[in-house]
């Protein structure tokens, strides 16, 4: 009898972060997340994903929670399973460029508060947007043995995204010193074929162990993952039954049991997985009841595949055209869609170059001619700000949208100035709220967000409502 080699699958668990995010707009609260973990500990997942920009924008905003509080609960509770979030490059977790101090000193309370995975992406696949804080993470790593950087491909569709574009790329994540590679599929265009033919491209130029990040929406997402797995895929992203599907992830159970006893066989006890599948489905239903999940999100929607625009974009753009009256725009918009993109130098469709394209999509279409009026978003992607795209862009739309503007083929924190540390200038800004030294780099992501925050706990520690103190009395309720 021949001995079957082993090759097992790892399955990365999405319901704390990205599958609330897809589907109930982040809005899962720490208590509902902690009694679970101990069982969740027990599956021996690759890693569970918990953390991200999203999440951190809506805990602060939303469910007045402390991000960083939540890490360190959740890293309490998941002895054994590795904690991943996802990091916008540059950004860190918000939207413009930080000087690099700020992104060392992220990555470094990241992984001392619990992350032990950072996923880290740019909107325009510009790797020197990612170095920082590949370096960053490699830094800790040497110092602490602990921290691991994993560098996401965004994934999109167009003449310049041949294989060998992928392969060149994935060489390059190599050279910079990430330790894996993620192909990310945030608008759900990986079709089963054309995933075993990346990912057996990237096997065949790359050591590096690669994850495949794809979004169930068109529904042939489950299919592209048994031929990534079959290509030799190393780790695929999966979210529990309850909040799997529509707009969030496959199926944790059903992936484990598509290869149960193949040599791809994850080795996970479905017994557990159903242990948390039950745990999650009252909190499901208690979401649908209450309309934070709408059925809207839910199901197969093959419409990211024939235009090719993420799932989020398309809502965006509808509610947008909604305001301005000019539903009857929608085609006309869509069809403008891909001429921006190519305009612009054909970047991913991913945040924020998708809001950049699809809202300049919408003022083209509804001004009547197109580029007569064009975003601060969009010219500032003219100018080279948020980094170099992988085709030329426009050059007539560049005369006519900034003429005669100097732009920059420099990284995005050196095209927009960020050369100087700027921690500490934050810090002075803000001192009169810090507890703890996180409360410092929370604020430099969303300054306005999180000192409502910081007041909000104030209030709460002290008994003092700073927003309805009559402080011209000195009388405060309490
Ligand atoms: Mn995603």
């Amino acid at each position: 009898m021949s001995e079957q080699v082993k090759k097992p699958v790892g399955i990365m668990e999405t319901v704390l972060r990205d599958a609330h995010q897809s589907l109930i707009a982040t809005r899962m609260p720490t208590e509902v997340m902690l009694p679970i973990v101990d069982t969740m500990d027990k599956v021996g997942y690759h890693a569970v994903e918990c953390w991200g920009g999203a999440t951190f924008d809506a805990s602060l905003r939303f469910l007045k929670e402390d991000p960083w509080d939540r890490l360190r609960k959740l890293r309490d509770g998941f002895k054994n399973t590795k904690l991943q979030m996802l990091f916008r490059g540059q950004n860190i977790l918000g939207y413009r460029p930080y000087a690099d101090d700020v992104v060392y000193a992220f990555v470094e309370r990241s992984i001392a508060n619990g992350i032990d995975i950072i996923r880290i992406f740019d909107c325009l696949n510009d790797l020197r947007n990612l170095q920082a804080a590949v370096d960053a993470t490699n830094k800790i790593k040497k110092q602490e043995g602990r921290g691991s950087s994993q560098v996401a491909l965004s994934y999109t569709l167009g003449d310049a995204y041949t294989l060998e574009y992928w392969a060149d790329t994935a060489k390059k994540i190599e050279e910079m010193g990430a330790d894996s590679i993620c192909i990310k599929d945030m608008a759900g265009l990986l079709v089963p074929y054309k995933a075993a033919e990346l990912v057996k491209t990237l096997k065949e130029n790359t050591k590096l162990r690669i994850q495949l990040h794809r979004h169930y929406r068109s529904g042939v997402a489950s299919m592209t993952y048994l031929k990534a797995v079959e290509a030799g895929v190393d780790v695929i992203d999966c979210a529990i039954s309850p909040f799997a599907l529509g707009t969030s992830q496959p199926a944790t159970e059903v992936m484990v049991e598509t290869f149960k006893g193949t040599e791809y066989d994850t080795g996970y006890d479905q017994k557990i997985l159903a242990e948390i599948a039950d745990y999650f489905t009252p909190y499901r239903e208690e979401c649908l009841k209450s309309g934070l999940m709408s059925t809207k999100v839910l199901g197969v929607n093959i419409k990211t595949l024939l235009y090719q625009v993420p799932g989020g974009m398309l809502s965006n753009m509808v509610s947008q055209l909604k305001e301005q009256n000019a539903e009857d725009k929608y085609r006309e918009v869509l069809e403008e869609i891909p001429r921006v993109r190519k305009d612009c130098g054909e970047p991913p469709l991913v945040t924020p170059s998708s809001q950049i394209v699809g809202t300049q999509a919408i003022f083209n279409v509804l001004m009547g001619e197109r580029y007569k009026m064009a975003t601060g978003e969009f010219k500032d992607l003219l100018r080279g700000n948020y980094g170099q795209t992988i085709k030329p862009m426009n050059q007539e739309v560049i005369d006519k949208v900034i003429p005669g503007e100097p732009r920059s083929t420099a990284r995005s924190a050196e095209a927009t100035g960020r050369t100087e540390p700027e921690l500490e200038s934050i810090e002075a800004e803000m001192k009169q709220y810090k507890q703890q030294e996180e409360d410092v780099l929370s604020y430099a992501l969303f300054p306005q967000v999180a000192k409502d925050y910081f007041e909000y706990r104030d209030a709460q520690q002290t008994g003092v409502d700073a927003a309805a103190a009559d402080k011209a009395n000195g009388s405060y309720p309490v």
